[in-house]
């Protein structure tokens, strides 16, 4: 049995099956860790979901903004956009039912001394506050009134973490930080707007996992989303979003010794 960690597949179902394959992933054998970010913009999102259903025995997912995004549609509370690409997912007969999986999904995973979050955690925050603040949200999202929940996770305010924070805004920084985090200013706040390679990154920015005295440092933290830094293997942080939407590739990491594998991303899928 292994444990392969994957990054961001985001529709690309062909590519996916391909992964699966160089894996030699066999059911019932091997688990599969997804960092987020299932669906939307690829063209397989339906399929994706599909197939994570089907074998949800096998398989460890955390939520991504798209898939956040996703569930925001689906239960009306935004209108799609020009990019997104979950119309076929919206309109398939078992659609309420794959929704409802993704909607169980937590923001942060923790086993086996590896923690894995779609985009990131705040500084201040130990692996145990980032579990608990995990558990908040999933509570909200499978209460009655997860639709109200979802309409308030919109906006970058509060960019900035404190323990005094009401209830709604403490929710959509903890949302905002586990699944779009990439940049903090010096100061400590989320930035927003850089999405770009470490190398052009403006000074007065660093990135989440190089922010001083970040309180998880000694845990090996998996994370996808952040496409421009491409994979990253630290002994602290693993960066596996490759871009495959991006046509480049898909990895997955072996959990146990940290072998790299990977697809380069099949054309069918975007
Ligand atoms: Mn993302």
């Amino acid at each position: 049995m292994a444990i392969y960690v994957i990054g961001d597949i985001q529709g690309c179902y062909n590519s996916f099956l391909a992964l699966l394959k160089k894996i030699k992933f066999k059911r019932g054998r091997d688990k599969l860790w997804l960092v987020g970010d299932l669906i939307n913009r690829g063209n397989g999102s339906l399929q994706v979901l599909r197939w994570c259903y089907k074998n949800k025995s096998s398989v460890t997912a955390v939520l991504g903004n798209h898939d956040l995004h996703a569930l925001a549609i689906k239960y009306k509370v935004i209108e799609p956009d020009d990019e997104d690409t979950l119309s076929r997912l919206m309109k398939a007969k078992d659609s309420d039912v794959l929704f409802e999986w993704l909607k169980s999904l937590p923001l942060v995973h923790y086993e086996k001394k590896h923690l894995m979050v779609h985009a990131g955690v705040l500084p201040q925050w130990t692996v145990k506050d980032a579990l608990k603040f995990s558990k908040e949200v999933s509570i909200q999202l499978r209460s009655k009134k997860y639709v109200e929940f979802l309409s308030l996770m919109y906006g970058n305010k509060p960019d900035k973490w404190s323990s005094s924070l009401s209830k709604n805004d403490k929710a959509r920084i903890i949302i905002n930080a586990t699944t779009r985090l990439r940049a903090l200013s010096s100061s400590g706040a989320i930035d927003f707007t850089y999405k770009g390679e470490l190398k052009n990154m403006p000074k007065k920015l660093k990135p989440w996992f190089d922010f001083p005295k970040r309180k998880t440092k000694d845990t090996t933290i998996f994370f996808g989303h952040w496409s421009a830094l491409d994979l990253v293997t630290r002994k602290d942080i693993f960066a596996i979003d490759t871009g495959c939407v991006w046509g480049r590739s898909l990895t997955a990491i072996r959990l146990e010794d940290k072998s790299v594998f990977s697809v380069k991303t099949n054309a069918k899928d975007i």
